[in-house]
């Protein structure tokens, strides 16, 4: 922060600000928004820690933020680290036995104590938890499917410990709210017999929304939104415009399991669907609180 004194316009834009967030912290007090924090979005300092404010922030104001954390790089890093090869198969991290052990330990382990740590230094009180710990995600292994070209035949693919969830047990996450700390997930699942899987973050994140009942889903990642065919950002979509989008192509890869997510959350009644960049600082304030919002909405 600079120490030249504001001067009166600029202290008046700065009032204006906090009063035009008014109407929003009436409107979103009480509420829960699960954020799905991107490994992406996580690489710069400086942003981490803006992220952190604006989560310890929200709380302040009585929104009950959850995050669900993804760390897709930093796992790609541990495993060339270790000189261990890996690949994905539509976005998804063919996870053999080796490969769930590490991810384990790099989402539960460093990157959510690092969320958490920035959290709490920023005044809030976050604590971490894994799919694991109050059995939160129960996962099943997940099946895919893949159409050979040549032949024509239904293949099964099969991607190792890769889990989908089959029930969330929200529970644990309410007594965090009722103690006011916020929870900070890592995308590991628990199978019937203890088994360890390792979930895509977008995935657990839209699974975990609907089970709140959350009133948004916010997904920040490191692209501006749903764009156009002229590479233009669009604001806002009803979900049907979204599938319109995807025949037409004009959605296609990665984009195209975040926006399935997005969808499946509308479908369970979560109200709100929103991907944001997560590269703008104090883009989840900038979301929240003011009039114009910024990234993709999807909502009816
Ligand atoms: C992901 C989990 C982390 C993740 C992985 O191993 O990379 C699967 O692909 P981002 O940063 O959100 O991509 N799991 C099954 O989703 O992280």
């Amino acid at each position: 922060m600079s120490d030249k004194p504001l001067s009166v316009e600029e202290q008046l834009v700065k009032a204006r600000t906090l009063s035009e967030a008014l109407p929003y912290m009436h409107r979103f007090n009480g509420q829960t928004f699960v954020i799905k924090y991107g490994g992406h979005a996580m690489g710069d300092d400086e942003l981490s820690h803006l992220f952190a404010r604006d989560v310890a922030l929200m709380k302040q104001v009585g929104i009950n933020p959850v995050i669900v954390h993804g760390g897709g790089p930093q796992i790609g890093n541990m495993l060339d680290r270790l000189k261990i090869k890996s690949s994905f198969v539509d976005g998804l991290r063919v996870t053999d036995k080796e490969t769930v052990e590490i991810a384990e330990m790099v989402l539960s382990g460093s990157l959510n104590k690092k969320i958490v740590t920035s959290i709490n230094e920023a005044g809030g009180l976050a604590i971490g938890l894994s799919g694991k710990d109050g059995n939160l995600i129960e996962a099943q292994k997940l099946t895919r499917t893949k159409r050979d070209p040549d032949s024509n035949i239904e293949r099964i693919l099969d991607l190792g410990f890769v889990g989908e969830p089959s029930r969330i047990n929200p529970e644990i996450l309410e007594s965090f709210e009722e103690n006011n700390l916020i929870p900070v997930i890592a995308p590991i699942g628990v199978g019937s017999n203890g088994q360890t899987f390792n979930i895509n973050a977008d995935t657990a994140a839209g699974h975990i929304a609907a089970a709140l009942g959350a009133t948004k889903l916010i997904m920040m990642t490191d692209v501006e939104g749903v764009l156009d065919k002229n590479k233009k950002l669009i604001n806002r979509l009803t979900p049907a415009e979204v599938r319109k989008l995807q025949k037409d192509g004009t959605i296609a890869g990665g984009m195209i399991p975040k926006l399935e997510t997005c969808l499946y959350a509308l479908e369970e009644g979560v109200e709100s669907a929103t991907i944001l960049d997560g590269r703008i600082p104090h883009v989840l304030l900038l979301e929240t609180f003011t009039e114009h919002g910024v990234g993709t909405m999807i909502t009816e």
